[in-house]
């Protein structure tokens, strides 16, 4: 089964939403494997967003996601990499339809709410650098079969 990590960003965190937004995921089926509140430090932030060194957003982008707690989180179900991508809804916030959580809670791209994977490497990669293996659970839901076909 597919893991992917997500991160509710400061913002959402300020605004009040993290229910909100992780609501999305539990009502879609995905299951909550890992879950924390932690505040970013520098380093972990440098490693979260090396892809973006050099860009003229990437000062601004480290200093934003270290300014204020996050919640991280580990999602697994059916293809839950791409399928929370088209829940998060694209990057830029004025792009993204009603119904995701972008469009429905967010106008600034620097302010969008959410993070998650962008992929099967990138997910492994940030699941292992947020959480330790014994802080993810393995756990069997008594919704599942009402969830996921055999
Ligand atoms: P995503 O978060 O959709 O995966 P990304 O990985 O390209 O998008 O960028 C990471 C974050 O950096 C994004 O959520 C908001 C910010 N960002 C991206 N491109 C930007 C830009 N051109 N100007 C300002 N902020 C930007
Ligand atoms: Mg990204």
């Amino acid at each position: 089964m597919e893991r992917t990590l997500i991160i509710v960003k400061p913002e959402g965190v300020q605004r009040g939403l993290i229910g909100q937004v992780l609501s999305r995921f539990e009502s879609k089926g995905f299951k909550i494997v890992g879950l924390k509140l932690i505040h970013i430090s520098p380093e972990l932030a440098a490693r979260h967003y090396a892809e973006h060194q050099g860009k003229p957003f990437y000062e601004g982008l480290i200093k934003h996601i270290t300014s204020s707690p996050v919640v991280v989180g580990v999602l697994e179900g059916p293809n839950v990499i791409g399928v929370t991508r088209a829940l998060m809804g694209p990057t830029k916030p004025w792009e993204a339809p009603a119904g995701t959580i972008r469009g429905d809670y967010a106008v600034s791209m620097g302010l969008n709410i959410i993070h998650g994977s962008d992929g099967a490497e990138s997910a492994a990669r940030e699941i292992g650098a947020f959480f330790a293996p014994g802080e993810l659970l393995d756990y069997p839901r008594a919704t599942d079969p009402w969830i996921i076909e055999d």
